[in-house]
């Protein structure tokens, strides 16, 4: 199939509630949606970059710079490749799953370095083209297994001990299977101790966005105490060093999140023991191609995975549950409901969690219809090529 058209569109969608992090806060979510066109099917794909280079160096513009000045004038008019191989499965399958329906169609960008938010737009954009065009599901095409996926929720910090509780719990009378709580230096083993008086049988983790380093080493072995599910990324965006450091002395699995930017990070992460846990999102790491290699590499490893979330629309957690219907991610994903950020999600049928659990979509592609007037009348910007 002939990828004919692409249409980028900036949507800001105001989210419920405001997110606070270790790193700042989001309001509006500035988010980029791409729509590629190819034999009257469409394919969507969802820019994960923030407005500011807080998680990672890319944003929301430089993502739009990158993609319209050099990325879709390029990879419009390219052949798209089928997905058929890979829903057979098998070691053809394997290998066509490993390169992708993307590897013709993006060769003409394997020139650009970094920026992998801007560019995994486009391949998760193609790879839901592709399925549609083989009348698959997006998770079928990816060699995903489970109908449903263990999900669990990332709550923000607040600014008392009294409105967190109450937080956590409505979390887990949502039936999210686990609950993560971003910490801070100044708001963490005090504050995570308490939440662990009042919920002595929750799964709990820890999420401090990079906010500490080694020489809080004894402080966050504090958190031991409090049978933590893990700890998520306490150090750098870019160290695996201290991180492994930490590990040995620590006995909550980290997981690591920022610092995992590529498969070569995940493979110096295994060599180094830097982590017993990865956080693993598909924007961050380039897109689908990328995030099935890691999978593989870390199934084999015996590392636990999970699916993040970047705050997405009911688009990108469409990707990500179908990401997340790989066999690997064996723990609860940051794959909340629709509500959990929208008031009303952009897409049909909502997503919605039952008993811990979230459905795979099972349609072609991602597996739900995208509000298309509503987005339209949503749009500040628009860039169309072909
Ligand atoms: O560190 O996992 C993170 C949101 C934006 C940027 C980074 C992170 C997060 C979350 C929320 O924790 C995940 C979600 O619910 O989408
Ligand atoms: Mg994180």
């Amino acid at each position: 199939m002939r990828v004919e058209r692409a249409v980028l569109r900036e949507v800001p969608l105001e989210l419920r509630e405001p997110f606070d992090t270790s790193h700042g806060r989001v309001h509006v979510r500035r988010v980029l949606l791409l729509t590629l066109h190819g034999e009257a099917l469409e394919g969507w794909g969802e820019c994960v970059a923030l407005s500011d280079p807080s998680y990672s160096a890319e944003t929301t513009d430089t993502a739009w710079h990158v993609l319209t000045d050099f990325v879709l004038p390029r990879v419009v008019g390219r052949e798209l490749g089928g997905v058929g191989t890979a829903v057979a499965s098998g070691a053809a399958g394997a290998d066509v799953r490993a390169r992708g329906p993307t590897d013709a169609l993006l060769e003409p960008v394997r020139w650009i370095r970094g920026h992998p938010m801007a560019l995994a737009t486009v391949e998760m954009a193609a790879w839901d083209l592709a399925a549609r065009g083989a009348a698959v599901s997006l998770a079928q095409a990816l060699g995903g297994e489970r109908a449903h996926v263990p999900v669990g929720i990332s709550v923000g910090l607040r600014s008392s001990i009294d409105e967190l509780a109450e937080a956590v719990a409505r979390c887990l009378e949502e039936g999210y299977a686990r609950v993560k709580l971003k910490i801070a230096p100044g708001r963490d083993v005090e504050v995570l101790a308490l939440i662990r008086d009042r919920f002595e049988d929750a799964m709990l983790s820890a999420d401090a966005n990079c906010a500490y380093t080694l020489a809080d080493a004894s402080r966050l072995k504090e958190l031991d105490a409090l049978d933590l599910q893990m700890l998520e990324q306490p150090f750098g965006h870019d160290d695996l060093v201290d991180h492994a450091r930490l590990q040995e002395q620590l006995r909550t699995p980290i997981c690591l999140d920022e610092s995992i930017a590529s498969e070569r990070d995940a493979a110096a992460a295994l060599e180094l023991a830097s982590c017993r846990v990865v956080n693993l999102k598909p924007g961050r790491v380039g897109g689908f191609v990328a995030s099935v290699r890691i999978h593989d590499m870390l199934l084999a490893a015996k590392l636990s995975l999970w699916c993040g979330g970047m705050l997405e629309t009911g688009i990108g957690r469409a990707h990500n549950l179908a990401l997340a219907s790989l066999p690997g991610f064996t723990l609860p994903g940051d794959i909340s409901a629709s509500r959990r950020y929208w008031q009303r999600d952009i897409v049909t049928p909502e997503h919605v969690v039952a008993d811990g659990l979230m459905r795979v979509p099972t349609g072609p592609g991602i597996g739900v219809d995208v509000d298309a007037e509503r987005v339209e009348s949503l749009t500040v910007r628009v860039a169309t090529f072909g």
